[in-house]
C-alpha cells in the first residue's frame, strides 16, 4: 500500500514553489488584481493554533483567487514593536531588537512550514527603520496639516513603573505589572484628530456589505453618536455658566441637581479653597479612567454649595455636585440629573436625598410609575409647563427651540469617540520625530534627517521610559535656532504601525511612504482576515488613517478593507488534576474506557468544558508538534473542514486523525486507481455507460458546488463535497480511464487551495509536469451539473428523427442548437435551409424546413 509521506513532500513543494516564484504578485496589469491579507502577527516567538487558522483561511482564498485568474497580492510581515519585547529586556536582559529578530526567525520558519502562498519578497517588519522612517514622514505630514497635535490628556499613571498604562493594563485599579494603585493624571500627549472623521467613519459603515454586521455594530457603538442638546445653566452669584450635555432636553423640568466631573475646571477652581473637596477629587482620581470602571463604581458626590438656575422654571435652583460618575471626556463634562428618568441619577438622588419629580408618564400599562425606579422610555410629558402633553420627541424639539431662543443652549451632537492618543512613554516603538526647544517650542525634525533612529544602547534596568533617561540621545540642538533642545522621548502606539502596513505591502521598497501607482493598482485590500479582538481599534484606526492620508495626498481611497472576515476561535476542552492544576492535553491520556488520566501516574483528571485555547487554561496544542506529526496539509484541512470560518472551532485529536486518514485515502485512490487511468489529456467518450456518466456528473457537480462554496468562504462545505467525490471515485465500477482521470484530477484541483502540497503530489502522480498551483480553476460542464437529464424529442417537419439528453433547465437557444447538431436531423434536412424551429423546453423541438 502506498503511503503519502507528508513531511518529505511538503518540504520539497515549499522549496520548489519558492524557487519558481509561484506566489509573486505579477503587477503586470494583464489580469485583474486581488489583494488578500491576514492580520500580521506580533512576533511573540511561537505560532499558536489561532495563527494556523487565520493564515490557512487567507491562504485558501489566495490560492483559489489565483486559480480564478486574478493577479493576487498575498503578503506577510511583522507587527514588531510593543511592550513584550521591552518586558523581556527588563526580565532577561536581552535587547528588544535581538529578542524580536529571533522571534521573527522562528515564526517565519513556522509559517513557511505551513506552505502559505506568500510573496515573501514583500515581507516587512514595523521595527525596521526602512518602515518606521516612512511612518515618521507621514506623521510630519499630519502635523503640518494640523491633524496631529499635542494636548493634555487624562491618562492612567503607574507611580511605581513611572509610566502611562493603557486601560487594559489597569486591573482592579492597579498596574498590571507593579500592582501599585493607578492614578489619573493629566499629561501632554500626542493626539490624532480622529474625531474630525467621526461622522464619516460612522456613516460609511452602512455601505460596507462585505463586513460582518457584528463588527459594524461594534464600531458604530464605539463611535457612539448621540443627538441631544447643550444646556448652559446660569450660576447664582457667578458670571460664568455651567455647560451640560443631555440627550433628554425634554426632561428638564425633572432636574433636581447638576453635577460636574472631578476633572472639570470648575471642580479644580472650587477645590482650591476647599480641602475637603480637594480630598474628594483626589479620591476619585485613584480609580482608573475607563468608562467601565466608573460605571460599576458606587456613585458618589460632593455638594459644592453652588446653585444652578433652571432655564425654564423661574426661581428653581439646583445644587451643583462634583460626582464620580461624570466623565470629563464626554459631552461637556457636566450634566443635569433627572432621577425619575435615569438610573444613575436615581441612585445618586437616593443617596443624597434629592427629589425625583416625574415628568414623563409612560404609555398606559408600561413603566414602573410609583415604584421608585427610573423610567427611561417614551411617554407623555407632565409637570413641565409649556411641554405638558407633548410626546418625548416633540418635547425635545420644543425644549431645544426654547433654549435657543433664550440663549441658554441649543441642539448638539456629541460622540463617544475621543481623539486618538498616539504617544507612549516607551522605548520599543517608532520615535516621534520632533524636538522640544525652550525658545521655539515643538520643532519637527527636518525630513532630510529622518529617520530618527532608536538608540541601540538604551538601558532596561530601571522603571520608566529608557528614552527619557538616555541623555546623549535625547539632547540635540534645536533644528530651528540651534539652542540646546531635547528630542521627544515618546514613541508611537503600535496601532499607528498597523494602521498603514497593508498599504506599504503594495510598495515595500518605495522611497516615498506610499507609491501612488502601487496604491491605484492594489488598494484597497479586497479581503481582510483576522480576529474579532481587532473588530474595534485596529480596524477603526486603519479606516481613520487612510482618511487622514487621503487629506495629505497619499491615497485616493478611504476604506482600506472592502471585505472583512472575522474568524472564530480555536477551542479545546480543559483538563484539571485533583490538586486544581490545569494540564496540557499532551500531559493526559484517554484510556480504553474513555476516561482521561494524567500521563505518567494515571491520576484522575477532570475534563472541563471547551474554551478558547489559552496559556492560562493550558488547553493548547502546539502547531509545530502537530505539523511534525501529521503534516501541514492535515492541520490546514482540519482547520477548514470542521466549521465555517466565522464560527468557533473545536479542536479534537479524533478530528485531526480523521483529516489525516482522508488525505491518505485520497492519495491511495490516485496511486492505486480502481481502473487504469490512461494518459493525461485523453479525450472523454461521448456516450459512456451509466456508471461513467454518474462519475462524470459527480466530478462536475463537485466543481460547481465547491466553486460556490469558495466564493462564500464556506470551506467546510467544500470539503464535504470533495469527500463525496472521492466516495464516488472509490465506488466507480466502470472501466473508462479518461473519466476516472477526470474525477481524480478534479479532486486534486478542488482540494488544492486547502491542502496544496498533497494536491501537487497528486497532480505529479497523475502525470503532469507543471505546478498545479499555477493552473486555472476547473470549469463545470452545466449539462453534467444538472441533477437529472431530460430527453427531448426532435422532429423535422413533424416527423420524429432523434432524441437529445439535456439538463432540465436548458433554454430554447441551446435546445435548437443541440437539435441541429444531431446527425439524424441533418440527414433528414438534407441541406434544406431551416425556416424556423418550434421549441417546447423540456419536451420537443420541431424543425421546420
Ligand atoms: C439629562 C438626562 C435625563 C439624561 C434623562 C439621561 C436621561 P448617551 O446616550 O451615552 O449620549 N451624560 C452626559 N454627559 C455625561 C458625562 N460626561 N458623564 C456621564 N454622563 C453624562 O448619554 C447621554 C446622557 O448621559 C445625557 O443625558 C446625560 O444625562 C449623561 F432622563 O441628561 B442625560
Ligand atoms: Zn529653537
Amino acid at each position: 500500500m502506498t503511503r503519502y509521506d507528508a513531511r518529505r513532500a511538503e518540504a520539497e513543494w515549499q522549496a520548489a514553489w519558492e524557487a519558481a516564484g509561484c506566489f509573486r504578485a505579477a503587477n503586470d496589469g494583464a489580469r485583474p488584481k486581488y489583494y488578500v491579507l491576514e492580520m500580521f502577527p506580533y512576533p511573540s516567538g511561537r505560532i499558536h493554533m489561532g495563527h494556523v487558522r487565520v493564515y490557512t483561511i487567507g491562504d485558501a482564498i489566495a490560492r483559489y483567487k489565483r486559480a480564478r485568474g486574478f493577479d493576487v497580492l498575498h503578503p506577510m510581515g511583522w507587527d514588531a514593536f510593543g511592550m513584550p519585547a521591552e518586558n523581556a529586556a527588563m526580565a532577561e536582559g536581552v535587547h528588544p531588537a535581538q529578542w524580536t529578530r529571533d522571534n521573527i526567525a522562528v515564526m517565519r520558519r513556522q509559517l513557511q512550514s505551513m506552505g502559505l502562498s506568500y510573496d515573501w519578497r514583500r515581507e516587512l517588519s514595523t521595527c525596521s527603520p526602512d518602515y518606521y522612517c516612512h511612518e515618521q514622514a507621514l506623521f510630519l505630514d499630519l502635523l503640518e496639516r494640523g491633524m496631529a497635535y499635542r494636548a493634555e490628556a487624562w491618562v492612567n499613571w503607574d507611580p511605581a513603573e513611572r509610566t502611562v498604562l493603557a486601560n487594559e493594563q489597569v486591573i482592579d485599579g492597579k498596574g498590571w505589572r507593579s500592582g501599585a494603585p493607578v492614578e489619573r493624571r493629566s499629561l501632554p500627549q500626542w493626539m490624532f484628530r480622529i474625531t474630525d472623521f467621526a461622522d464619516d467613519l460612522l456613516e460609511t459603515l452602512a455601505a460596507m456589505p462585505r463586513w460582518p454586521e457584528s463588527v459594524r455594530a461594534m464600531q458604530a457603538n464605539w463611535i457612539g453618536r448621540s443627538e441631544g442638546a447643550e444646556v448652559r445653566f446660569r450660576l447664582r452669584g457667578r458670571a460664568d455658566r455651567l455647560k451640560t450635555f443631555t440627550t433628554r432636553p425634554d426632561t428638564l423640568f425633572g432636574a433636581s441637581f447638576c453635577a460636574v466631573s472631578p476633572d472639570h475646571p470648575l471642580a479644580a477652581e472650587l477645590a482650591d479653597g476647599d480641602p475637603a473637596l480637594a480630598a474628594f477629587i483626589a479620591e476619585c482620581r485613584r480609580s482608573g479612567t475607563s468608562e467601565a470602571a466608573l460605571e460599576t463604581a458606587e456613585k458618589r458626590g460632593f455638594d459644592t454649595g453652588l446653585k444652578a438656575l433652571h432655564p425654564f422654571a423661574d426661581g428653581c435652583e439646583l445644587p451643583v455636585y462634583v460626582a464620580n460618575f461624570v466623565l470629563m471626556e464626554y459631552g461637556a463634562g457636566a450634566i443635569f440629573g433627572v432621577p425619575a428618568h435615569d438610573r444613575r441619577d436615581m441612585e445618586f438622588a437616593r443617596k443624597y436625598g434629592l427629589p425625583a419629580p416625574v415628568v414623563v408618564r409612560p404609555p398606559d400599562g408600561a413603566g414602573p410609575v410609583g415604584s421608585g425606579e427610573a423610567w427611561a422610555g417614551d411617554g407623555t410629558i407632565v409637570n413641565s409647563g409649556f411641554l405638558d402633553g407633548l410626546d418625548v420627541e416633540a418635547a425635545k424639539r420644543a425644549a431645544c427651540d426654547r433654549l435657543a431662543a433664550q440663549g441658554d443652549g441649543e441642539r448638539r451632537t456629541t460622540f463617544r469617540l475621543r481623539d486618538w492618543i498616539v504617544s507612549r512613554q516607551r522605548y520599543w516603538g517608532c520615535p516621534i520625530p520632533v524636538v522640544h526647544c525652550a525658545e521655539c517650542g515643538v520643532v519637527p525634525v527636518p525630513r532630510a534627517e529622518l529617520p530618527v533612529l532608536l538608540p541601540d544602547d538604551a538601558t532596561f534596568d530601571a522603571p520608566g521610559n529608557p528614552l527619557e533617561r538616555h541623555e546623549t540621545w535625547a539632547r540635540v540642538p534645536c533644528p530651528r535656532c540651534g539652542a540646546d533642545a531635547r528630542r521627544d522621548t515618546d514613541t508611537f502606539d503600535t496601532f499607528v504601525d498597523s494602521s498603514w502596513y497593508f498599504a506599504r505591502f503594495a510598495c515595500p521598497d518605495a522611497d516615498s511612504p506610499l507609491d501612488p501607482e502601487a496604491m491605484r493598482r492594489w488598494l484597497p485590500v479586497d479581503q481582510y482576515v483576522g480576529g474579532i479582538e481587532h473588530a474595534i481599534l485596529h480596524l477603526l484606526y486603519s479606516r481613520y488613517f487612510m482618511r487622514a492620508l487621503g487629506k495629505a495626498g497619499h491615497v485616493a481611497f478611504s476604506e482600506p478593507f472592502s471585505g472583512l472576515l472575522a474568524q472564530g476561535m480555536v477551542c479545546h476542552e480543559t483538563y484539571r488534576a485533583a490538586d486544581g492544576e490545569w494540564l496540557f492535553p499532551r500531559d493526559t491520556v484517554r484510556g480504553e474506557d474513555g476516561a482521561v488520566r494524567r500521563r505518567g501516574d494515571g491520576a484522575p483528571v477532570e475534563v472541563g468544558r471547551s474554551r478558547k485555547m489559552s496559556k492560562s487554561h493550558r488547553n493548547v496544542v502546539d502547531p509545530e508538534d502537530m505539523i511534525a506529526r501529521y503534516g501541514a496539509d492535515t492541520a490546514r484541512l482540519f482547520m477548514l473542514s470542521d466549521s465555517p470560518p466565522a464560527r468557533d472551532l473545536e479542536w479534537t485529536e479524533a478530528g485531526v486523525e480523521g483529516a489525516w486518514r482522508w488525505l491518505q485515502r485520497l492519495w491511495r485512490l490516485a496511486a492505486e486507481p480502481p481502473a487504469p487511468l490512461g494518459p493525461p489529456g485523453a479525450p472523454l467518450p461521448a456516450d459512456a455507460g451509466a456508471d461513467t456518466l454518474a462519475l462524470r456528473r459527480a466530478a462536475h457537480r463537485a466543481i460547481a458546488g465547491v466553486t460556490g462554496d469558495f466564493e462564500r468562504f464556506r470551506f467546510n462545505r467544500a470539503v464535504a463535497r470533495i469527500r463525496e467525490l472521492t466516495n464516488a471515485i472509490a465506488d466507480y465500477r466502470g472501466a473508462c480511464g479518461p473519466a476516472l482521470r477526470e474525477a481524480l484530477e478534479t479532486a486534486a484541483r478542488l482540494v488544492a487551495p486547502m491542502t496544496p502540497h498533497i494536491a501537487e503530489s497528486l497532480w505529479r502522480r497523475l502525470g503532469h509536469e507543471e505546478f498545479l498551483c499555477l493552473r486555472p480553476w476547473p470549469e463545470a460542464d452545466p449539462a453534467l451539473v444538472a441533477l437529472e437529464t431530460v430527453v427531448v424529442a426532435v422532429q423535422v417537419n413533424g416527423k420524429k428523427r432523434a432524441t437529445i439528453e439535456t439538463a432540465p433547465g436548458a433554454g430554447r437557444a441551446e435546445l435548437e442548437r443541440r437539435a441541429l447538431e444531431e446527425p439524424a436531423v441533418r440527414a433528414a434536412l438534407g441541406g434544406r435551409p431551416v425556416r424556423r424551429a418550434i421549441v417546447v423546453p423540456g419536451r420537443i423541438v420541431n424543425v421546420v424546413a
